[in-house]
């Protein structure tokens, strides 16, 4: 018996520990942190649904335990029934009532906050930006068409403002999901576009998610959403207009990777706001807060990926092998270089916490 118990025991303190643990982990992907438009609305409503529930829960639960203690059955009650009550019609429409009644006090904020999330009134305004979102297995392509800018996994935005973005897929159906600054929504293929907005009310990096499963990979399919102040949002598009694509290489072994990624690369990756290829522009790459939306941004983790991007990402679109270790190691050299913009993660007020 008390081996058991102390079985169970072990399992409920594992069960307890899971749960604190895993508030830890990574900061800004969280949405019961709202820190943007989309995401504080949500919020709202999750605790309006939560007082609700609570307020049913004590009420149930205070008549439940009345009725406990009060009418229990007394010594020398064995064969006594009680006095039937079904029928009276005054119960009945109080326990119609009441409920309905809560519905709707849950109803109207929701909806409202439904047209809220869809009102697009602004987006044909003057300086208003719109964003181009592709879906891809297992990356995301950002476009931003009146700016003539294309990157990918790292979505640049201004803080404090609206921006749209116009969203599908070029293979299945992907969601885009950044908790922390907005709802989630999903690409599709073919012309069936969505839209949603964004808007950051701090500046910071925060985490964004695929959540449609999506291939091998899906769980592996990060972003982040960047918020910069307006300056330096104007100044990163600025830098990325200006990206000279064949600008020479510095050093002689960041050149011999420039021809061969030219060689080897290009059939798939741009750099500029090239045609989007079938895989992620590069442009700015030096500054990506990670590779491939997940490996941390250092030399040889990008060797590790150029060569074996299979055993990183199993089922990803890009071919392994296509260049010897030594060959990465230089286009290495040359990608590490696109340094395109002063603007970065690194300037937004608040730095990302990493795991604990
Ligand atoms: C057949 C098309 C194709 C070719 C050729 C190709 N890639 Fe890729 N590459 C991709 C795709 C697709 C991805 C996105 C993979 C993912 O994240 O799922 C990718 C991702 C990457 C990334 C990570 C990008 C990011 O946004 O973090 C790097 C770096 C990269 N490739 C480098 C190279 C280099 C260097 C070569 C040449 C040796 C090359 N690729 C050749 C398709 C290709
Ligand atoms: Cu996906």
């Amino acid at each position: 018996m008390r081996g058991w118990m102390g079985k169970f025991r072990s399992l409920f303190l594992f069960g307890a520990l899971t749960l604190l643990l895993s508030g830890c982990g990574v900061d800004n992907l969280s949405a019961l942190k709202p820190k943007g438009y989309g995401s504080e609305l949500l919020f709202d409503l999750m605790l309006i649904s939560i007082a609700i529930m609570l307020f049913v829960f004590v009420i149930v639960m205070a008549i439940y335990t009345f009725v406990l203690i009060r009418y229990r059955q007394k010594k020398g009650q064995e064969d006594f029934i009680p006095k039937q009550t079904e029928g009276v019609k005054a119960l009945e429409i109080i326990w119609t009532v009441i409920p309905i009644i809560l519905l709707l006090v849950l109803a109207v904020p929701t909806v409202q906050a439904t047209f809220d999330l869809a009102d697009e009134s602004t987006k044909d305004d003057e300086g208003v930006t719109t964003i181009e979102v592709t879906g891809n297995q297992f990356w995301w392509h950002f476009g931003y068409p009146n700016d003539e800018i294309s990157t990918s996994q790292d979505l640049y935005i201004p803080v404090g403002e609206k921006v749209y973005l116009d969203m599908k897929s070029s293979d299945v159906i992907h969601s885009f999901w950044v908790p922390s600054i907005a709802g989630k929504m999903d690409t599709n293929p073919g012309d069936n576009n969505n839209t949603m907005s964004l808007e950051a009310y701090e500046e910071g990096v925060y985490w964004g998610q695929c959540t449609e499963l999506c291939g091998e990979s899906h769980s592996l399919m990060d972003f982040r959403v960047i918020a910069v102040s307006p300056e330096d949002y104007e100044q990163w598009k600025e830098d990325m207009q200006n990206v000279d694509p064949e600008a020479e290489a510095q050093t002689a072994d960041a050149q011999e990777g420039q021809d061969l990624f030219e060689n080897s690369c290009m059939g798939c990756h741009a750099i500029g706001d090239g045609a989007a290829g079938q895989g992620p522009n590069l442009t700015n790459f030096a500054n990506r807060t990670k590779i491939a939306g997940i490996l941390e941004p250092s030399k040889e983790n990008l060797v590790n990926w150029i060569v074996n991007p299979e055993e990183i990402k199993p089922g990803n679109q890009m071919p392994a092998n296509l260049v010897s270790e030594e060959e990465a190691s230089k286009i290495a050299d040359y990608l590490l270089e696109l340094d395109h913009s002063d603007i970065g993660p690194e300037s937004v007020d608040e730095q990302p916490q990493e795991e604990d």
